[in-house]
């Protein structure tokens, strides 16, 4: 594993995971899911987002960059439930709270390239990610596009931290592991990453 990535399997138990689903039903209701698109090509991502916090990260064909209010209805993001900054403040070893976190649907045929997190002007802070539902296959890489990668299942429940040297890393999903929890009433994955985003 890269130094500063941390894993905690099955972190969230049963109980913790039904109540973060039901507290998230009530914020996508008032956020609503959307397809971020590819800049220039405009090509759709698989996978739908929306944000919690005070900035939410977006991605259109003017780029990708963090913003304070939805995209589709203009309005603010919802706040961050309680039980994820009490998450961060546990496990991030960062003392500031994050101010976004970013919210990404997979249904069975959605996953994500290999990409870095590096749209924040505050990378001392680490990325700390929930899985929820079913299984996604996880790719890991080095600081380089092309270098050796090695996977990881995450699990519904599974906390991944990435911070120190790991925290500029190309990272992706490869698959969603269909049917493998029933977390999530029409299956899928729910994965959170939470960020701090300015520095404080
Ligand atoms: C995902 N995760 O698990 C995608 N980014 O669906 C990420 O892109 C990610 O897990 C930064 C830090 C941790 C992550
Ligand atoms: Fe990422």
């Amino acid at each position: 594993m890269q130094p500063g990535l941390r894993y905690y399997p099955g972190r969230l138990d049963a109980d913790a995971q039904r109540q973060l689903v039901e507290t998230l039903r009530g914020t996508v209701a008032e956020a609503p899911l959307f397809t971020p698109v590819m800049p220039r090509t405009g090509r759709p991502f698989t996978v739908r987002m929306t944000n919690l916090g005070v900035l939410g990260w977006v991605s259109d064909r003017e780029g990708y960059r963090y913003q304070p209010t939805h995209p589709e209805t203009a309005r603010p993001w919802p706040a961050i439930p309680g039980a994820l900054l009490e998450l961060w403040r546990a496990v991030s070893g960062y003392h500031h709270d994050p101010e976004a976190c970013l919210v990404n649907f997979y249904n069975g045929g959605a996953k994500m390239g290999l990409h870095r997190d590096e749209d924040e002007d505050d990378v001392s802070a680490p990325v700390l990610s929930v899985s929820l539902g079913d299984t996604a296959v996880f790719r890991m890489g080095g600081p380089e596009r092309g270098g050796k990668t090695e996977t990881l299942k995450l699990a519904s429940g599974d906390v991944l931290v990435m911070g120190g040297a790991s925290r500029l890393c190309y990272h992706g999903i490869d698959r969603i592991l269909q049917g493998t929890s029933t977390l999530l009433k029409d299956s899928g994955r729910i994965n959170l990453t939470l960020r701090r985003v300015t520095r404080p």
